[in-house]
């Protein structure tokens, strides 16, 4: 995959089965099944929550501006982040990247009572992009925040450990997967998205959060 300024160029993959079609998303979320992780801790994952993610793959492969973020800890060290980053605000006064990302907005924050306020877009180009275990900082800031992510893309395993160690559980998202954090998720448990060996190509995170 090239990046040329901005903008990413020439990312090939094998498309799923209804991937193509035009986004559409189950407004009912009635493949949702929520899971606690522990008595203050839950997730819910809806798979195949949204039809035609190849085809919200392309268009914002095609649109944003992902960069690569610099000086990230990693690992225990300082490190440019091995994966690309694109974001976006309510407060920038711009409309949401595609029409349907505003509609995705509204029925996450309507199901989860969050605002979502706020987009991030992380790439994968191949199996060596990952995010290492972490809690999102937006903790510090917001008691018990919910993060929704919904998964474009090659399925990539998403794990959580309780904070501090501890066995992990895993989910393998892409395809148009919702998967939303909720509770003392960020406090007391850990996320990753590791390094893997073989992927059938790219995939993208959606992650609507409330800032
Ligand atoms: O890509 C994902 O599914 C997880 C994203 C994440 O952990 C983050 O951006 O903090």
């Amino acid at each position: 995959m090239a990046v040329t300024g901005a903008r990413i160029e020439h990312v090939f993959w094998q498309t799923s089965l209804f991937g193509g079609l035009a986004p559409q998303f189950d407004a009912g979320f009635d493949a949702a099944q929520r899971v606690d992780l522990d008595a203050t801790t839950w997730v819910e994952h809806a798979a195949g929550w949204l039809s035609g993610s190849d085809q919200m793959l392309d268009d914002l492969l095609a649109s944003l501006p992902f960069r690569q973020r610099r000086g990230v800890r990693m690992y225990d060290q300082i490190l440019d982040e091995p994966r690309l980053s694109a974001w976006w605000r309510v407060e920038s006064g711009v409309p949401e990247p595609l029409p349907i990302l505003r509609d995705i907005r509204l029925a996450l924050a309507e199901r989860y009572g969050e605002p979502f306020d706020s987009i991030g877009f992380n790439l994968y180009r191949d199996g060596n992009d990952s995010v290492a275990w972490h809690g999102d900082r937006h903790r510090h800031v917001v008691t018990n925040p919910v993060i929704a992510i919904v998964s474009l893309g090659a399925p990539r395993p998403l794990r959580l450990r309780p904070r501090g160690g501890g066995s992990s559980l895993s989910w393998n998202l892409g395809n148009g997967d919702l998967f939303v954090m909720g509770g003392a998720c960020q406090h007391d448990w850990e996320h990753t998205v590791p390094k893997v060996r073989v992927t059938t190509g790219p995939r993208m995170s959606v992650t609507f959060r409330s800032v």
